[in-house]
């Protein structure tokens, strides 16, 4: 396609799907209009992708998630397609920079952090790989809160991403399910046979998802709640407009909202209708695509694979074998043994308040059918283990972990440590009666999006040196290694950085009006905000830090700004509390005339994966500092690595990989291990044992206790420090010691700058192991057991 082939295409989408002249088109025209023409180039690759798994009878993967955090789409889009520089030359002649157009794209936040986000990577791995794949979630209205803050405090407001019309997905009309709920079972010809009291409609919206050089694309297939009945005519007719219209209400009410939550279920039993809603309908679409194929349903897990994204799709067990035992007559023990042939199961947490549990009371009002299947499955898996002690039903509770765990073939954690711990802890019984079904996958981040997308810099540097294969075949980023030598390769490593920050710090004066110095260190923490990833460690440290230098201003202190950024859930009050504390410290350290030259803390508002795109290639170093234990994986530490960022973090979650294939010289490692961290909490007072030893804590905590950060309000954020010099469940204060080491190690390696760019650029040289794709590949072989529809060279 030829840049006047496209802009020939926008201007027809602009006239004739839009209806508007050029001549009063604004920003948000010319995106749609854009968006319109990139779909079109992507239609023809989805088509073909469908056809060709129907003609070669392909197994299907369907992810089920909760959340898909797609964030935009547009350059995404045109970058698989692999019509950047064509869009560039296209909006030149139309006058308008490409920049501006994109930017205007809303972002669409269908998740709440890095499972959202997995579940949008692997969606695009999985169309780069060509493998048929289909996502299915939830269309929410409104994705994750928008954030601001207000003195210092979070604020939250709706999102509305679905304000502007959403150029990539096609409504389907025709495609809807009948969704029941409560009601009763009674027995039919011998049968049991489910009657649903309540019921709404499931519709289904279709984004097609373009893999790398738009050789394929799958469909994410989003769940929309519509009511069974408009609305009520006779109380309409009566006035009664408000009563009229409930029935639409209440089922909106399904797909409204995304829970702002991703460690603790909320509202319950919204939450769990939420959970059956997309799971049911998914279940049901996935065998009507099966039943117009096959007839014999013992071929189910030959052709198609359920992967269970967390717990929340856990329903997907019990509805399975309904629906092949109730409604198709499958005998029981067949129709589960056939569903679990085809159900595997994603854990992504330890956390025991993530794991669902449900009351049997709410499950059997909810899903009456299910509570007693979920018997059938415990007794089964009784039968074939007698000496088991873990079920799915204990103790009131229908436990989502233990029944995902059974009724899946396969179960993997996300990091190598992470599934050593859940085979030691949380499935622990279960992985003593199954030791085969425990397997690990470690987490990936898709190369288009978080280096040729976000970092066209880096990415011409990368292809100049060793070629554009690297963007479908991530590990051949190891030939970066041989280049560090070269005349000029690590100049140019440092000036793509240099660009990519000096844009950050035009953007952040542009946006939150403070002036930072692009030679400083940029040292960033961008997460959820939650205890365990522990941003008050961070803090805490910068506090010291700031002490320091005011104690002796004129030492040879390495200049850093702390960038955070990240949502608290708008329950969970702590989190909130260390966003205040940490913008308050942000205020009184921009301010001080003697040390902000030295060190400024910045906490951007509303972290959204935009946001994320924009910040991560303009980062000098990786926050990855949780308590060693808690964080199962982590992405952003490989989107870090990749764009040349090195990491100061403990042994958690993906760290712990991301450091051997970095090398060790190549990270900066602090911290206690997972036991360690187990032993020290055995110690009553390990926080106060901590102060104690440690003068510059204690001074920091003090500052926290004081109104230091709080001026006439002392004891605002007392909270904080009472928590860390008394409970500190997270081990803050015995981590911080060690944690101040490794950050003055860090200051002298980033001083060294020949140094630095060496190491950062060997993050990104050994980091290639972190692809999706590679990911994609351990589930297609050890889980899906299926591979791609096309060979390498297209056919
Ligand atoms: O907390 C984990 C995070 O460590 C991991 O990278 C991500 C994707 O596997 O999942 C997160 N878990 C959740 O959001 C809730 O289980």
């Amino acid at each position: 396609m030829t840049s006047s082939d496209l802009r020939d295409s926008i201007l027809h989408h602009l006239k004739y799907s839009l209806g508007k002249d050029a001549a009063h088109a604004v920003t948000q025209d010319w995106r749609m209009a854009l968006s319109l023409a990139v779909r079109d180039r992507i239609t023809d690759p989805w088509f073909d992708a469908t056809r060709t798994a129907y003609a070669g009878q392909n197994k299907r993967v369907y992810y089920l998630s909760m959340e898909f955090l797609i964030g935009r789409l547009l350059q995404d889009a045109i970058v698989n397609l692999g019509l950047l520089e064509t869009a560039h030359e296209a909006f030149t002649d139309l006058g308008l920079p490409l920049d501006t157009v994109l930017s205007n794209e809303p972002d669409a936040a269908l998740g709440n952090g890095g499972l959202g986000r997995l579940a949008a990577c692997f969606i695009e791995s999985l169309s780069s790989l060509a493998v048929p794949a289909m996502g299915y979630g939830i269309r929410y209205e409104h994705g994750l809160f928008k954030q601001s803050f207000v003195q210092g405090r979070q604020i939250e407001a709706p999102e509305d991403w679905l304000q502007q019309t959403h150029a990539w997905e096609f409504e389907r009309p025709e495609s809807t399910y009948h969704i029941g709920f409560g009601g009763r079972v009674v027995q039919k010809d011998g049968r049991s046979v489910w009657e649903p009291e309540d019921g709404l409609i499931a519709q289904a919206y279709d984004t097609p998802v373009i893999g790398w050089k738009g050789r394929w694309a799958n469909t994410l297939r989003l769940w929309s709640a519509k009511p069974t009945q408009i609305f009520d005519l006779d109380r309409f007719n009566s006035g009664d407009y408000i009563a009229a219209s409930a029935p639409e209400t209440l089922a909106r009410t399904i797909s409204r909202v995304l829970y702002p939550d991703d460690t603790t279920p909320q509202g319950k039993e919204l939450r769990l209708k939420q959970e059956f809603f997309f799971t049911a309908a998914s279940l049901r679409d996935a065998l009507r695509r099966f039943e117009s194929e096959y007839d014999d349903l013992h071929l189910l897990p030959q052709k198609v694979a359920f992967q269970l994204n967390d717990t929340h799709p856990a329903i997907a067990g019990p509805e399975l074998v309904r629906l092949l035992h109730d409604e198709r007559g499958l005998p029981m023990d067949e129709a589960i043994a056939t569903a679990r042939g085809c159900l595997a199961y994603t854990n992504h947490t330890l956390l025991p308040e993530a794991l669902e549990r449900w009351p049997v009371e709410l499950m059997g009002r909810l899903l009456p059918r299910h509570l007693q299947i979920i018997e059938r499955i415990d007794a089964a898996h009784a039968a074939e283990k007698p000496d088991r002690r873990a079920n799915a039903l204990e103790d009131g509770e229908v436990k989502m972990g233990e029944l995902a765990f059974i009724m899946g073939h396969k179960v993997n954690g996300v990091s190598a440590l992470h599934t050593d711990l859940m085979k030691q802890t949380v499935f622990k019984e279960l992985h003593r009666l199954h030791p085969d079904r425990i397997i690990n996958q470690t987490n990936g981040v898709t190369p288009r999006r978080w280096v040729l997308g976000a970092n066209p810099r880096l990415s011409t540097l990368i292809t100049d040196a060793i070629g554009d294969g690297w963007v479908g075949d991530l590990e051949q980023l190891s030939g970066l290694e041989t280049h560090l030598d070269d005349a000029g390769f690590l100049d140019r490593f440092a000036a793509a950085k240099r660009g990519n920050k000096t844009d950050l710090v035009d953007w952040v004066q542009r946006n939150q009006g403070i002036a930072l110095d692009p030679d400083a260190m940029f040292d960033v923490q961008i997460k959820r905000i939650h205890e365990y990833k522990r941003q008050h460690l961070n803090i805490l440290e910068a506090i010291a830090l700031w002490q320091e230098i005011r104690d002796n201003p004129n030492a040879d202190w390495t200049p850093r700004v702390k960038i955070f950024g990240g949502k608290a859930a708008p329950g969970y009050v702590f989190a909130k509390e260390i966003i205040h504390l940490i913008n308050d410290v942000a205020a009184v350290l921009n301010a001080d005339p003697v040390t902000s030259k030295y060190l400024k803390v910045v906490f951007l508002p509303n972290y959204n994966v935009t946001l994320a795109e924009r910040l991560i290639p303009a980062s000098d170093l990786s926050e990855q500092i949780s308590t060693a234990g808690k964080e199962a994986s982590g992405t952003g530490n490989m989107k870090f690595a990749l764009n040349g960022a090195p990491t100061i973090g403990t042994l958690d979650g993906a760290n712990v990989e991301i450091r051997e294939h970095v090398g060790t010289d190549n990270f900066f490692l602090f911290g206690m291990t997972a036991p360690e961290v187990d032993a020290r909490r055995e110690l009553g007072d390990h926080a106060a044992q901590a102060i104690a030893a440690d003068p510059r804590l204690a001074r920091a905590l003090d500052a926290v206790r004081d109104d230091t950060f709080a001026p006439g309000d002392p004891g605002r954020h007392a909270g904080i420090a009472e928590n860390l010099s008394g409970h500190d469940y997270f081990v803050v204060c015995s981590d911080f010691t060690d944690y101040w080491r490794a950050q003055r190690e860090v200051d002298a390696a980033y001083a060294d700058q020949g140094g630095w760019m060496r190491m950062a650029a060997l993050n990104t040289a050994r980091s290639g192991w972190f692809s999706s794709d590679r990911s994609m590949r351990g589930y297609l072989a050890d889980i899906w057991r299926t591979g791609p529809a096309l060979g390498a060279d297209g056919e």
